[in-house]
Parts: structure tokens; C-alpha cells; sequence
């Protein structure tokens, strides 16, 4: 009798939780309804975070940023204010060693169980057992480009394969008129300027930065912007014809550019060379103020609908593997978005850079920048 009622008991609670799906709206008495999130721009559906809102009542103040750097400052000066930051898996790495998340209570994360085996063994050998972060999405850095002003200037037999178009002096010249953009950040582009160069995208060697650096000097007079983000317009509306960018931005350049219908028309490539992959990680820093609701807003964006819904919108790639059927096929088949067996060959991690590396490339970065 006695079991037949812990039965009912445990029926009960099984039903009220999957009104509930996943919990979402188990919010801690002591907490406020409130949540702070820090992510790249650009990064998310118009409706998740009011959908979000709806279900669980719990107001979220959203904040961009378009470089780990300037999340870095932040994180390590501490008191950020935000209860969920993304940082790149290479940047979370050193920062989990300097203390800056919290361990995550997968208790409160049962969808966790959506993420690819694969995938999370990657993250695993920088985050131990998946300790402190769950992956939001992935993509890579390589180039985006308008198809007519290319051919314009290099005829209509230019192939885009290469970074030869970017990294080779000889061609960017010839793009300067048109508009050039680079990210802004040393460690999303010396890398893969080594990596042309035939040198280890990831070494530590100052001889072997200072190939990167001088390429890099031979390149600046036809860099017409350094910018994390602003790319994505000024593909769109044709004041650049290149940059050196991120995958799903350039994506989303192409779409703005087809609904603008102004005729012009961008496309993306991951170089034949080989280029950057990176993972975008969720995380809650340890002085969170709401990291009860955290944990209900990193479970939330773990369902698969709405990870398909992010991923659709912007163009990465979800490592969310119930997703990937809600995911659209143009995108699923895109393989700038999902490299080919082929690509992903070339792809390489960037290192977790030691301090004394980070200044040199921050030296650099400043030097290119200001021509000093
Ligand atoms: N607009 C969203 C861009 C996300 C880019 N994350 C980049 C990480 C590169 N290491």
C-alpha cells in the first residue's frame, strides 16, 4: 500500500513537471526575478528572450559585446553585474583557472542530455567534465566577400578559396577601394595569418609571431576598418567587399543584403588553407546575483526548438544534436556553416594563450593599429 502511494506520489510529480517540460519555471524563493546575460551581438532570435520572459516571469537585461577581450576586462575586474556571459571556449579556459565561474548544478540542467557526446568531449579537454560551461553555438573565422565587386576586379574565372585574397598584399591593393574590413582582435587574426604562412597557427615562438606581424604591417595600408561586428552592415549595403570574419555574421550579411535587394550579394568561405573553429560557452560568473535563474535561462536555451530557433536566425552552427532536425536544411547543407569531413581537416583550435604571449599579441595589435 505503502508503495502503491509513493507511486501516485511520484505519477504526481512527474505530470506537474511536464506541464512544466523542463522546470523553467522553478525560480528560488530567496531570488529576485531578474537576470543579467552578457553576449556577442548579433547572437540570438528576436523573440527568444521574450519568450523566455513569458514562461518564467523572469525580466532579462540583455548586454552585447564583439570581442573576448572586452568581456575578459570585465570578467577578471570582477563584479560584472551578469549572471550568464559567452565567452570563447580558448578564453574560458584560463579564466576558469583564474577563478572566474562558478561550477554549474547540473541538477538544474536536464537538457544537458541535448548536446552532443562528440562535441562535449572536445570542450571536456578545456572545461574538465564539463564542469562550467555548456556550448551556445560554434562556427568559424574566414572570409566574407561581395560576388560582383570580385569578379569586377579580379574577373569572372576568381575562385574565392584561398586567403590568398586577404593575406597576400599583392590582392588586397586591389580591394582597398572598395572596403576592407579585419576583426579587431590579435587572437582572432594572427593565427590564421600564421597558418597561410605555413607556420603553427598556435605557436608560442616570438620569431615565429613576428612572420604574423610583419605580413600583417605589409597588409595595413589597404585595411580600411578593424571592427568586430560592423562588418555585417557594410558587407550588406556594399561599403566593404571583404572581411575577414566570422561565419554566421557573414550569413547574416548575405540575408540583409537579399532583403535590402540593392543587387548586392555576399557569400562566405571557409579558406582551403585551413581557418579557426571556435565554441561560444555559456558560463555564470561566481559573484552572479541570480544564479538560480541562470541555470533556468542556460536549461532554456538547451531545448532544442529554441537552440534551433537561435541557430536558424543567425547562422551558427548548433552543437545541440536534438536540435539539428529542427534546423534548417539550406543551413544544415550550407558548408560554410556545417563544414564538409573535408574542411573540418583544416580547421584547427586556437591555444589558450599564456599571459606573456597575450601582451606580445596585444603589442602587436596595438602597433598595426595606431602605426607605431
Ligand atoms: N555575432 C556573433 C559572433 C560570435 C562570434 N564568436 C566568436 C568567437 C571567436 N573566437
Amino acid at each position: 500500500m505503502k508503495l502503491k502511494l509513493l507511486g501516485l506520489a511520484v505519477t504526481a510529480m512527474v505530470l506537474a513537471s511536464c506541464g512544466n517540460k523542463d522546470n523553467a519555471g522553478a525560480a528560488s524563493a530567496e531570488e529576485e526575478k531578474v537576470l543579467n546575460v552578457y553576449n556577442w551581438s548579433d547572437y540570438i532570435a528576436p523573440d527568444t528572450l521574450a519568450n523566455f520572459e513569458k514562461e518564467t516571469g523572469i525580466k532579462v537585461t540583455y548586454d552585447v559585446f564583439d570581442s573576448n577581450e572586452v568581456l575578459e576586462t570585465k570578467l577578471v575586474t570582477g563584479n560584472t553585474g551578469y549572471d550568464v556571459v559567452v565567452p570563447s571556449l580558448t578564453f574560458l579556459a584560463r579564466q576558469i583557472q583564474a577563478g572566474v565561474f562558478m561550477p554549474l548544478d547540473k541538477s538544474k540542467l536536464p537538457n544537458l542530455a541535448n548536446l552532443d557526446p562528440e562535441i562535449q568531449a572536445n570542450i571536456a579537454k578545456l572545461d574538465k567534465d564539463n564542469a562550467h560551461s555548456v556550448n551556445y553555438l560554434w562556427g568559424t573565422t574566414g572570409i566574407g566577400y561581395n560576388v560582383k565587386k570580385i569578379k569586377e576586379i579580379f574577373g569572372d574565372d576568381y575562385v574565392v578559396d584561398s586567403y590568398d585574397l586577404v593575406f597576400n598584399p599583392e590582392n588586397l591593393a586591389k580591394l582597398k577601394s572598395c572596403g576592407v574590413y579585419f576583426l579587431d582582435s590579435p587572437s582572432e587574426i594572427v593565427p590564421p595569418v600564421l597558418n597561410y604562412l605555413g607556420e603553427d597557427p598556435n605557436s608560442f615562438d616570438e620569431a615565429v609571431i613576428a612572420k604574423a606581424e610583419a605580413r600583417l604591417k605589409e597588409l595595413r595600408p589597404y585595411i580600411t576598418q578593424f571592427h568586430s561586428s560592423e562588418y555585417i552592415n557594410a558587407l550588406a549595403n556594399g561599403d566593404a567587399c571583404v572581411a575577414v570574419g566570422w561565419s554566421g555574421d557573414i550569413f547574416q550579411a548575405a540575408t540583409r543584403a537579399e532583403e535590402a535587394d540593392a543587387g548586392v550579394e555576399v557569400n562566405y568561405i571557409i579558406p582551403k588553407e585551413g581557418t579557426a573553429v571556435w565554441f561560444d560557452m555559456m558560463a555564470i560568473p561566481k559573484d552572479a546575483k541570480h544564479p538560480n535563474n541562470a541555470h533556468i535561462f542556460i536549461n532554456y536555451i538547451l531545448r532544442p526548438e529554441v537552440s534551433a530557433e537561435i541557430s536558424n536566425y543567425v547562422a551558427y552552427a548548433s552543437a545541440n544534436k536534438a536540435s539539428l532536425a529542427m534546423i534548417d536544411k539550406e543551413l544544415l547543407d550550407n558548408p560554410g556553416v556545417y563544414p564538409t569531413a573535408d574542411a573540418k581537416k583544416g580547421l584547427f583550435s586556437l591555444a589558450v594563450l599564456p599571459p606573456e604571449v597575450d601582451r606580445l599579441f596585444n603589442r602587436i595589435w596595438t602597433s598595426l593599429k595606431t602605426g607605431q
